[in-house]
């Protein structure tokens, strides 16, 4: 016997759901020589993880204007306001607030800029969010100390969210440690600052940065709950349900294997502690980290709630000679039984469902769904006297993802929240493209850097709109 669900839920989404949309400081604001803002890792990656970083920033590094949010965020906020959103995850750049990382003194028109941008939520009645960290680590802490695998950045991570957290403590209730803190076994420099060429990195030099991190994250944790005990803070984990790609109980062993190998952050983040099977992988493989008994007191600062982006699932194989697709930055298998997106993410809302019921099941955390969306190229056209892009297949990306997770809901997951990736169009973290669009709201400008940066609502924007006003009764 099964216990499947034979009824679809229906209905509205439970009273406070909070609606709303993600983007990040590097992929949006430009201005990114202005303000007293010093180089982050992402102005030397004009190719996102497709190319080397270069020596210094270049001119066609689309991250230099993005799409201007740091001069027009006030527009866009009201745009956000217009489709009804009740939260929006936005990141601090770092370099902004520490231009150096490792200043003694905050730098003051960094901590002006966002307190105008929470000045323009609070105006619209939209509860903030905050990225500590999204991939946009100060490029002197990478390039000058090695990045994560450099024990001191702990100390300068904790100076920045106690500025952070003292200046915006009273504004700003939703926090998150990391982005996609996983990422950082695939993508070094992006996600960990970390400089040398991944061939050149030793499984203990990448696990060593990830434990500072985790102890930076649980400090961070212990800090905001004596500066700001209401706040919330999550971890924020790069979501990839792994299917066994047949049932042979060899590749069903090597999913559990490439599954702990994300679920081990969850782990930590919610329990506080190392897991048996990631100590075993460790002594199995000679890695030896330096973890202090102070670390492991302070690891005990476990999570409010877990956060998560989910873009796609993949597959899994104990067969050497299946090969892997082009999918996201963690790679896999691909689904022969999915279609996927023009960049190859393959497409798989009940991906999403069972994501969250496992995550709720084995943390029993509250959940919230901080990005999800799909990357496509959209075109401009002309309809009812105005220019708008007709992104039907958006609305059925995102249409069918929520179904999931009003799903979930239903199966019992506690579900704080959705924030669709790239609410407006923003530069792409993996690629640096601007015509990889995301959003409810189309910007103007393109790969080669022409355009007027004039904003568009998308047909989207007035589907988002409607689902968010029947707090999801409107779904299909
Ligand atoms: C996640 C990142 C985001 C975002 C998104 C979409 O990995 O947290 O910053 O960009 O993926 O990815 P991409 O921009 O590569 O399409």
């Amino acid at each position: 016997m099964t216990h499947a669900a034979t009824t679809p839920a229906t209905g509205p989404f439970p009273q406070g759901f909070l609606w709303g949309g993600a983007t990040a400081a590097n992929q949006v604001e430009g201005a990114y020589a202005e303000g007293g803002k010093g180089l982050s890792i992402q102005d030397v990656m004009p190719r996102g993880i497709t190319e080397q970083p270069t020596e210094g920033p270049t001119p066609d590094n689309l991250k230099q204007t993005a799409i201007d949010f740091y001069n027009r965020y006030a527009e866009d906020i009201a745009l956000f306001a217009e489709m009804g959103f009740k939260v929006y995850r936005f990141s601090i750049a770092w370099s902004r607030i520490f231009p150096n990382g490792d200043d003694a003194q905050p730098n003051e028109e960094g901590l002006a800029f966002y307190g105008r941008v929470l000045d323009e939520l609070e105006n619209h009645g939209i509860e903030p969010m905050v990225t500590i960290s999204h991939y946009e680590t100060p490029l002197n802490l990478a390039r000058g100390y090695g990045g994560w695998t450099n024990r001191q950045l702990i100390g300068f991570y904790e100076r920045y969210c106690r500025v952070l957290f003292e200046r915006f403590g009273n504004r700003v209730k939703y926090w998150l440690t990391f982005n996609e803190i996983n990422s950082v076994l695939h993508e070094p420099f992006m996600s960990g600052g970390i400089p040398s060429p991944r061939a050149e990195l030793t499984d203990t030099d990448l696990y060593q940065a990830i434990h500072h991190e985790l102890v930076a994250s649980a400090r961070a944790t212990r800090m905001a709950r004596e500066i700001m005990p209401a706040a919330k803070v999550g971890c924020m984990i790069l979501a990839l349900p792994v299917y066994p790609l047949t049932p042979s109980p060899d590749d069903v062993v090597r999913t559990m294997d490439t599954a702990h190998a994300s679920y081990a952050f969850g782990d930590i983040h919610c329990r506080g502690a190392y897991p048996g099977y990631l100590l075993r992988y460790f002594r199995d493989n000679g890695i030896d980290l330096d973890i202090t008994d102070q670390d492991r007191e302070d690891l005990k600062n476990t999570v409010d709630f877990v956060s998560f982006s989910y873009y796609m699932s993949i597959c899994e194989s104990a067969d050497p000679d299946v090969e892997t697709g082009p999918g996201n930055i963690m790679g896999g298998v691909p689904n022969p039984t999915l279609e996927a997106s023009e960049w190859g993410w393959q497409i798989d809302p009940q991906g999403l469902r069972v994501v969250m019921n496992d995550y709720w099941e084995r943390w029993q955390k509250p959940l919230f769904v901080v990005e999800n969306g799909i990357g496509a190229k959209d075109v401009l056209v002309e309809a009812d006297g105005g220019l708008t892009v007709q992104d039907d297949y958006r609305i059925d990306y995102l249409n069918d993802h929520l179904v999931q997770v009003r799903e979930a809901i239903a199966d019992g997951v506690e579900v704080l929240g959705y924030t669709a990736w790239g609410c407006i169009d923003v530069v792409s973290a993996s690629t640096a493209q601007l015509s990889k669009r995301y959003g409810f709201i189309y910007v103007d400008r393109h790969d080669d850097g022409s355009g007027t940066l004039n904003r568009y609502r998308k047909k989207s924007f007035g589907w988002y709109q409607e689902v968010i006003s029947s707090n999801g009764a409107a779904l299909r």
